[in-house]
C-alpha cells in the first residue's frame, strides 16, 4: 500500500466512524494522520518493513500508527469492516456532498434509508428531505445541487492524483524489457485538471509480454478486459487504466488519437477528408488518387504514424502542445501562425502568494525564502492570512507591521539580489469592506485581496465585494477569484466578465492559484484573460516549503489556457511587474 491508499483508509475511516456517531476526538487523529502520511517524503511501508517506530514522526500517535501496520500487513482495516457489514459503502460518497456532513449523512440514512447518491437526489426531488429535523427546503435544494459535484467526484481524480500513479505506474513498467517506448495520453496528457481514466500507450511487438507485466501493477483490483493488444483494468480504488500495445510505425498516429481531445480530433479528420485522406490510430492514409477513389484504403500504405510530428504534418497542420488540443482556437491559430511557444516553470521568476509560521504555514520566512531562492526564483512575497481568518490565525495591523519590520532586517541583512516583498492576503469581509485599514496596506510591497467568508451571498453582493477591492489603490491583485475547490465546492456566484473588465480597467492582476485542488482561475477563464490583457499572477499559496513545488499543476493549467510567457506577470523581475501595478 502506498502513502495515498493509507491516507484515503484513515480518511475513510474516519467518516464512517463519524457517520456511526463515535467520538470526535479520536476521528481527529486519523484525519491528522491522514494528512501527515499523504505528504510523507518516505513511504509509510517501507518504514514499516525497515522496523522504523511510525510515532516518532510528527503527528502519528499510537492509534494511527497501529492502523497503518494493520494496513501494510494485511491491506484491511478491521475496524472498517465491521462497520460496512451494517452500512453500505456508497454512504461515503454522500459525504461527498457539499454541506452534507457525515451527521446529516446519518440522518438520511436512519431516516429515509438513503445509501447512495441516486436514493439521495430522488429523495430530494420528491421533498422528503426537507420533512426532517434540521433539513429545510433550502437545505434540500442545496443537497440536490450538490449531488453533481459528488457524483463527478466519484468519477475523475484531480491532476496531480492522477499523476502520482503515473509515477508509479511508470516505475512499475520500466522493468519490462519487451517495451521501446511509453506514453500517457488521453486527458492526462492534455493536462486537465480531473482525469476520468488513464490512456497508456506502448510502443513493442511483443504486446503478451507488455501485456503480462503491465497485469501485476500491485494496485490493480481485477482485469476488465484482454485482447490482443488492448488491456483494461481497474484498480484497487476503482479507477481505470487502458492499455494500448502498438508498433513502432504507428506510435504517433495512436498517440495523437488516444490524446484526443474528441473534438480535436473530429476537427482532424474533417482536415483529412478534405485532403483526400483517412487518419486513424493506425496512421494516415490516402482515400484518392489523381481525384480518383481508392478502393480497399486500409490496404494502403500509411503515408505518416511514426511520430505526431509526421502526421499533423501530412495534414498541412503543425504539431499542437497537448494542453491545447480542446477544439478551442488552435486550428484558428494555426491557421494565421500564431501558435506561440506556452510558458514553462523556468520562465518562473517570483512566486507571490505564502504563508509562514505567523499564521498557518508551516515554515519561517527564512525557510520559505532559502527554499524559493533553491528552486530558482528571484523573489517571493510573504502574504500571511488577515486577522478576520481568526481560523488561521490571522495578522492584525500590529503583528502584520511587525513581520513587515522582521522582512525588512531580512533584506537588509542578505547579500544577494533575492528580495522578499511585505505582502498580506487581506480578507475582503461580508460588507466589502477591507479587514486592514488602508493605511496599514499602503506600507506593504504586495498586497492581495481574497474573500474566505460569505461565500454563499447572492451574485451581486459577492461581484461587489470583488470589485470593491479591485478598485481599492492598495490592492494588486485578487487571489483564487471564483473561490472553487474542484470536486468539492462550486465557484462563488460572481459575474466574471465584471471581474475582467475592473481589473483591465484598474490595472489589477488576477490570481491563477497553483493548489491542485483550486487550479483557479481555470483555463477557460485565463484565455478570455489574456483576450483582455489582463496580466495573470502563478502562485503556488504554499503553506510549507514543499507547497512552493505545486507551481508545476500551476504551469500545466496556463498553458491549457494558452498563456505564453509575456502574459503572466511574475515572469518578469519584481521592478518591471512592479511598474505594471495599477497601468490601465
Ligand atoms: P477522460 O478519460 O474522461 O478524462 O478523457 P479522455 O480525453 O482521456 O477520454 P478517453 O479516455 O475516453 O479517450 C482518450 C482519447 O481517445 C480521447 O481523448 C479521444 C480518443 N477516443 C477514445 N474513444 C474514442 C472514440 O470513440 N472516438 C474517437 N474519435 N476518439 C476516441
Ligand atoms: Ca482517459
Ligand atoms: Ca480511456
Ligand atoms: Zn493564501
Amino acid at each position: 500500500m502506498n502513502n495515498d491508499q493509507i491516507a484515503k483508509s484513515l480518511e475513510q475511516l474516519a467518516d464512517l466512524l463519524e457517520f456511526a456517531g463515535s467520538n470526535p476526538f479520536r476521528l481527529r487523529a486519523y484525519r491528522n494522520g491522514a494528512r501527515v502520511i499523504r505528504d510523507l517524503p518516505q513511504s509509510v511501508a517501507s518504514l514499516i518493513e525497515s522496523e522504523s517506530d511510525l510515532t516518532k514522526l510528527d503527528g502519528i500517535g499510537k492509534g494511527v500508527a497501529e492502523k497503518c501496520h494493520e494496513l501494510v500487513a494485511s491491506g484491511r482495516l478491521s475496524q472498517m469492516d465491521e462497520i460496512l457489514e451494517t452500512v453500505p459503502k456508497t454512504v461515503l460518497d454522500l459525504l461527498n456532498v457539499p454541506g452534507l456532513g457525515p451527521k446529516k449523512a446519518a440522518t438520511l440514512y436512519n431516516e429515509l434509508n438513503i445509501e447512495n447518491l441516486d436514493m439521495l437526489k430522488a429523495a430530494c426531488e420528491a421533498n422528503q428531505v426537507q420533512t426532517l429535523p434540521k433539513f429545510g427546503a433550502k437545505t434540500e435544494q442545496t443537497i440536490l445541487d450538490g449531488i453533481a459535484i459528488a457524483a463527478a467526484s466519484n468519477e475523475r481524480i484531480l491532476w496531480a492524483t492522477a499523476d502520482k500513479l503515473v509515477t508509479r505506474l511508470r516505475e512499475h513498467m520500466v522493468g519490462c524489457k519487451a517495451i521501446e517506448r511509453l506514453e500517457f495520453a488521453g486527458s492526462y496528457r492534455r493536462g486537465k485538471e480531473t482525469v476520468g481514466d488513464l490512456d497508456l500507450l506502448v510502443d513493442s511487438t511483443d504486446a503478451e509480454t507488455v501485456m503480462d507485466h503491465f497485469g501485476e501493477f500491485p494496485e490493480i483490483s481485477s482485469v476488465i478486459a484482454r485482447g490482443e493488444t488492448k488491456m483494461s483494468v481497474r484498480l484497487e480504488d476503482e479507477f481505470q487504466v487502458d492499455l494500448r500495445v502498438v508498433p513502432a510505425e504507428s506510435f504517433g498516429a495512436a498517440l495523437q488519437y488516444f490524446t484526443g481531445s474528441k473534438d480535436h480530433n473530429v476537427q482532424v479528420r474533417g482536415r483529412a477528408k478534405k485532403k483526400g485522406l483517412r487518419i486513424n490510430e493506425w496512421g494516415v492514409f490516402k482515400t484518392e488518387e489523381n481525384g480518383q477513389p481508392i478502393e480497399n484504403t486500409d490496404q494502403q500504405p500509411s503515408i505518416a504514424g511514426k511520430t505526431e510530428q509526421d502526421v499533423y504534418a501530412s495534414l498541412g497542420l503543425p504539431w499542437f502542445e497537448p494542453e491545447l488540443r480542446e477544439a478551442r482556437r488552435e486550428f484558428e491559430l494555426a491557421e494565421t501562425d500564431s501558435l506561440t511557444p506556452l510558458i514553462q516553470r523556468e520562465d518562473m521568476q517570483g512566486d507571490l502568494h505564502m504563508h509562514t509560521v505567523a499564521t498557518d504555514g508551516k515554515n519561517t520566512i527564512e525557510e520559505m525564502a532559502a527554499a524559493a531562492k533553491e528552486r530558482g526564483l528571484k523573489y517571493i512575497a510573504i502574504t500571511d492570512h488577515s486577522k478576520r481568518v481568526t481560523m488561521a490565525n490571522g495578522l492584525n495591523s500590529d503583528r502584520l507591521l511587525a513581520q513587515w519590520k522582521a522582512i525588512d532586517d531580512f533584506n537588509a541583512g542578505s547579500n544577494d539580489d533575492f528580495v522578499v516583498l511585505k505582502g498580506i492576503e487581506c480578507d475582503i469581509l461580508e460588507n466589502g469592506d477591507m479587514d486592514l485599514p488602508d493605511k496599514v496596506l499602503a506600507q506593504g510591497d504586495w498586497i492581495i485581496a481574497s474573500l474566505h467568508y460569505g461565500q454563499k451571498q447572492p451574485r451581486d453582493q459577492i461581484t461587489d465585494r470583488i470589485l470593491g477591492a479591485i478598485a481599492n489603490p492598495h490592492v494588486c491583485m485578487i487571489a483564487h477569484p471564483t473561490g472553487r475547490l474542484i470536486n468539492k465546492r462550486e465557484p462563488y456566484d460572481v459575474d466574471m466578465d465584471a471581474v475582467f473588465q475592473a481589473a483591465a480597467e484598474h490595472g489589477k492582476f488576477l490570481e491563477l492559484n497553483a493548489n491542485p485542488r483550486r487550479l483557479d482561475l481555470h483555463d477557460a477563464h485565463l484565455a478570455a484573460a489574456k483576450q483582455l490583457g489582463i496580466p495573470i499572477v502563478i502562485n503556488t499559496d504554499a503553506h510549507k516549503v514543499a507547497g512552493l513545488d505545486d507551481i508545476r499543476f500551476g504551469i500545466k493549467q496556463a498553458r491549457r489556457g494558452g498563456l505564453a510567457a509575456a502574459d503572466v506577470a511574475n515572469t518578469r523581475s519584481w521592478s518591471e511587474m512592479k511598474s505594471l501595478i495599477g497601468k490601465r
